[in-house]
């Protein structure tokens, strides 16, 4: 499917860096409403959001997620997408209690992938218990690929239990991680060619594979999700200042392409995400 704009996710802080090593890591929530509505005049129409408790740790705590998604909205226009991969470390009842803090949108990983050292466990029963809950509570997902046995998956999904909460697909390559596909344009164009008739969908590169992944979602006609959880680098030896700075750049680049950055309104139009302020 084509569209005449670019839309913007952030993934603002994820689950792996610590605040002691990453500074500008926004950990606690006025950090990322901060955040969000720097983000949101960079450019930005959805938020990918992972949360952090008093000690700045990964958590899924039910009444922080609730106060969180409430915050967002109250501060911003943007799309609140909760996380349901959560940390390595996260029980699946857990990761699936995340839709009951009622979001615009969760993602969800199609597949098992070995991720550094961990593995980032997402079995068959438990993507389809997730996509299910999904399509009962009214959760529009985005479908994390982060290999070409997530896209197999995400076909078996939807033939099995059909088209997702919202009736549109949306998907997020993420390339580059060590144990997923490689964050390289010959990947991303071979990736986007499997996805399903229709779908649309947004790339990352972790890490150092930022840049070529990109630059190559944009020449392919993709959508782009930029941000800490991705890369804390900016460029070699610079690290990144803020979330804000990357969505920019980001904008920059979908500007120059003549596909600038989508309004948080139109991105709705385009996911089937309803407005629930
Ligand atoms: N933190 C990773 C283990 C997601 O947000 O859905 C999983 C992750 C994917 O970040
Ligand atoms: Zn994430």
């Amino acid at each position: 499917m084509r569209t005449d704009g670019t839309l913007i996710t952030v993934a603002t802080t994820g689950a792996e860096s610590e605040k002691a090593a990453v500074p500008a890591l926004p950990v606690t929530l006025d950090e990322l409403v901060t955040t969000a509505k720097d983000c949101a005049a960079a450019g930005a129409a959805v938020i990918h959001v992972h949360i952090r408790d008093e000690q700045a740790k990964p958590t899924l705590d039910l009444g922080r997620l609730n106060e969180t998604v409430r915050a967002l909205r109250d501060a911003t226009d943007l799309i609140v997408q909760l996380s349901t991969g959560g940390a390595v470390t996260d029980s699946f009842d857990r990761r699936l209690a995340v839709l009951d803090a009622g979001p615009d949108a969760c993602s969800l990983t199609c597949g098992t992938v070995n991720f550094g050292d961990d593995v980032f466990m997402n079995p068959w029963g438990f993507v389809r218990e997730l996509y299910a809950r999904t399509q009962q509570v009214g959760v529009v997902p985005e479908f994390e690929l982060f290999d070409f046995g997530h896209i197999a998956t995400l076909h078996r999904l939807l033939a099995e239990l059909g088209g997702p909460f919202g009736g549109h697909v949306h998907c997020d390559l993420v390339m580059g991680v060590p144990g997923g596909m490689p964050g390289n344009a010959t990947t991303l164009v071979q990736a986007v060619s499997a996805l399903p008739p229709g779908a649309t969908w947004s790339a990352t590169g972790i890490g150092r594979t930022t840049l070529p992944v990109m630059l190559a979602a944009m020449a392919s006609g993709g959508h782009l999700r930029v941000g800490m959880e991705d890369t804390i680098t900016f460029s070699r030896g610079r690290p990144v200042a803020s979330n804000a700075e990357l969505v920019e750049r980001a904008a920059v680049l979908a500007e120059l392409a003549q596909r600038p950055a989508m309004s948080p309104a139109h991105a709705r139009t385009m996911l089937g995400v309803p407005d629930h302020r």
